[in-house]
């Protein structure tokens, strides 16, 4: 009932009357009344209006389910949006749900993460309210070798989402990072169930630092993390960002899904990668190669010129790619 009067409003521009919302939705004015009360007690701004009406000035920064599914109705992708306000991780969380029969298009989205992870048992920082902490459940029908491609898929539609709706600068750092202004804006991390050549299910999990302060990140990450607010100037509105990045990913994933080739994402990765053409040092399992980063293959492979000529694949997954200097 709430979504449908907030999704009047937000189809007019103008001031709709109690009588006109009562009869589209079919409930007394009282009824109407009563949920407008609701909505401003959510943080909505409404102004009401003797004789004209309901009209909405503003809504609230939530990622709430309710806000986002009336954004994301025309998206065939996005199934189900399940909203916490706390949860220890989206990622796990989501492996729990995708076992349990969770289908494709499954969102799990949070205010905070209690247990934040970042591969290979690293600690994701993920304060409340500041941020994206969401995982979307995949079921795509490829070999589980193809499944690390997911991951440059999605650092191709976070970091096109970015760009697009604030005009910032973001990069993207081999396999799993996107950079701002030479800082980790936002880590990927994808992870897989399944048997020898099936997939039972992907969980790709995605946090972005949006609106956190600098003073925000522990001592130790000050030197490596930024929020985008910082870049920007101001606030960015969360639920848009959300919505953008779904939309980016939707068009790229299910062009990978549906050509069986993921040269959309590769492209992108490449053209804003911030890896290709430096000097790096893979760190595998506790061994170190130093070289030159050449390109990003079909597959969402490191081509790199190792310092003794040698030319390789590195694949993603349990690699640190880290800059001579500094961390890019
Ligand atoms: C990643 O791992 O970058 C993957 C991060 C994925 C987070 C999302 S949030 C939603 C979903 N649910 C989860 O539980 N996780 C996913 P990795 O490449 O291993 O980098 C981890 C390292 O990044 C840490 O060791 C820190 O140095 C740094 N780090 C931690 N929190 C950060 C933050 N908020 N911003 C920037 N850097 C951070």
């Amino acid at each position: 009932m709430k979504k449908k009067i907030l999704k009047a409003l937000k189809d007019s521009d103008k001031y709709v009357s109690g009588e006109e919302l009562s009869n589209t939705i079919g409930v007394t004015r009282t009824a109407i009344w009563k949920h407008i009360k609701q909505l401003k007690e959510e943080g909505y701004k409404i102004e009401s209006i003797s004789r004209k009406g309901y009209k909405l000035v503003s809504e609230p920064d939530t990622i709430d389910s309710k806000a986002l599914e009336i954004e994301l109705k025309d998206k065939s992708f996005i199934k189900e949006i399940v909203h916490y306000n706390t949860v220890d991780s989206t990622n796990s969380q989501g492996k729990l749900m995708a076992a349990q029969g969770a289908i494709e298009g499954t969102i799990v989205i949070s205010e905070e993460q209690t247990g934040g992870k970042g591969r290979l048992g690293r600690e994701w920082i993920s304060p409340k309210g500041t941020g994206i902490w969401m995982s979307i459940i995949l079921k795509p029908n490829i070999e589980p070798q193809e499944a690390t491609i997911i991951t440059q898929i999605t650092a191709a539609a976070v970091a096109s989402a970015i760009i697009k709706l604030t005009g910032i600068k973001a990069g993207i750092k081999w396999p799993n990072d996107i950079i701002v202004d030479g800082k980790k804006v936002c880590g990927i991390l994808t992870e897989m169930s399944g048997e020898l050549n099936s997939i039972n299910y992907v969980v790709v999990g995605i946090g972005v630092n949006v609106n956190m302060n600098q003073e925000d990140f522990p001592e130790e990450l000050k030197e490596v993390a930024i929020s985008l607010k910082e870049s920007f100037g101001e606030d960015l509105s969360r639920k848009e960002l959300v919505i953008k990045i779904l939309s980016e990913f939707e068009e790229l994933y299910l062009d990978f899904i549906n050509t069986n080739n993921a040269q959309k994402s590769i492209s992108i990765c490449r053209e804003l990668s911030v890896t290709l053409g430096k000097q790096v040092k893979i760190v595998q399992r506790g061994k170190t190669i130093l070289a030159e980063a050449l390109d990003i293959t079909e597959d969402g492979e490191l081509l790199i010129k190792s310092s003794d000529e040698n030319i390789q694949k590195v694949v993603s997954g349990e690699v640190s790619v880290r800059g001579i200097i500094g961390y890019i």
